[in-house]
């Protein structure tokens, strides 16, 4: 029997034992022989693995209690806290305007005055001063209204001097107006011209010029008298004459005629209306 030098202590989990520090070759030699230890704690010197399976070399783990409160999670700090904004007052209340209703509408062609009393209402009246319903031309612009509501346009003026035989008639002017215009139904209007007449043809008769419409009737003489062969008898009038009654475009034309005396035999045309002499143009609204 051999003596223990050195005891050491091992534990295995809950199991212990001690044995005798004894040199290597000790221990070798005992376990080989079986001469001492715990035979049963090391089955191999090399594995260490005694004979229960237990691996001398490997320490067990370390005893953990498992009713033991688990260690809380390491302190995690909260996101540093930030002041939410800060206040601001909503605008002050604007109280809205008061409704206010609006005009009643009123058509201003139907209300209002109607000045010139052709129905048309001032505010809508196309040609102030005249109905806005005639229209005869069909243009659609009130004949009060239109530049020549005799026609699409104008005709064409005639000569500012015209001669019929031994007459002459320049310058005719209605109205102050030239020789082509528009004038009033029924309306005295003032003539202007000049004339001049010689008579070779019977130098001791008398005769004269008439002037009138045509279609129509003759207005007045511009000359009444015994003009010469030789020397032509002249003169400038201004004389009124009443328009046409009805709408339309009507000539004013000189006439030679050789009564006794202006409007000596007839009311009308000396021999009858004049195919020629057109001295000026009217259209009568
Ligand atoms: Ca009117
Ligand atoms: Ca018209």
């Amino acid at each position: 029997m051999r003596s223990c030098t050195a005891v050491f202590v091992l534990a295995l989990g809950s199991l212990s034992f001690s044995a005798c520090a004894l040199p290597r070759d000790a221990i070798g030699s005992s376990l080989i022989d079986g001469g001492i230890g715990p035979q049963d704690a090391f089955a191999s010197r090399d594995t260490g693995i005694d004979a229960a399976g237990h691996d001398a070399h490997v320490l067990p783990d370390a005893f953990a209690d498992p009713d033991a409160p688990a260690s809380p999670d390491a302190y995690v700090a909260p996101d540093a806290f930030a002041l939410p904004d800060a206040y601001v007052a909503p605008d002050a209340y604007v109280a809205p305007d008061a409704y206010v209703a609006p005009d009643a509408w009123s058509d201003p062609c139907t209300t209002g005055p109607d000045s010139d009393g052709d129905g048309v209402h001032d505010a809508c009246d196309r040609c102030p001063g005249h109905d806005d319903h005639v229209d005869v031309d069909a243009d659609g612009t009130p004949d009060g209204c239109d530049s020549w509501p005799c026609g699409a346009t104008a005709p064409a003026a005639p000569p500012a001097s015209v001669t019929v035989g031994g007459v002459t008639v320049n310058g005719v002017s209605i109205a102050t107006m030239g020789n082509v215009v528009v004038v009033d139904a029924s309306a005295s209007v003032g003539v202007g011209l000049s004339y001049s007449v010689t008579d070779c043809g019977c130098t001791n008769c008398l005769d004269q010029i008439e002037i009138g419409w045509s279609p129509g009737s003759r207005q007045f003489c511009a000359f009444d008298g015994n003009p010469r062969c030789s020397t032509a008898s002249t003169g400038t009038i201004a004389q009124p004459i009443t328009t046409p009654a009805t709408h339309g475009q009507y000539d004013l034309r000189f006439h030679f005629a050789q009564d006794f005396a202006c409007g000596r035999s007839s009311t009308d045309w000396y021999g009858g209306p004049p195919a020629d002499g057109t001295i000026a143009i009217v259209c009568v609204r």
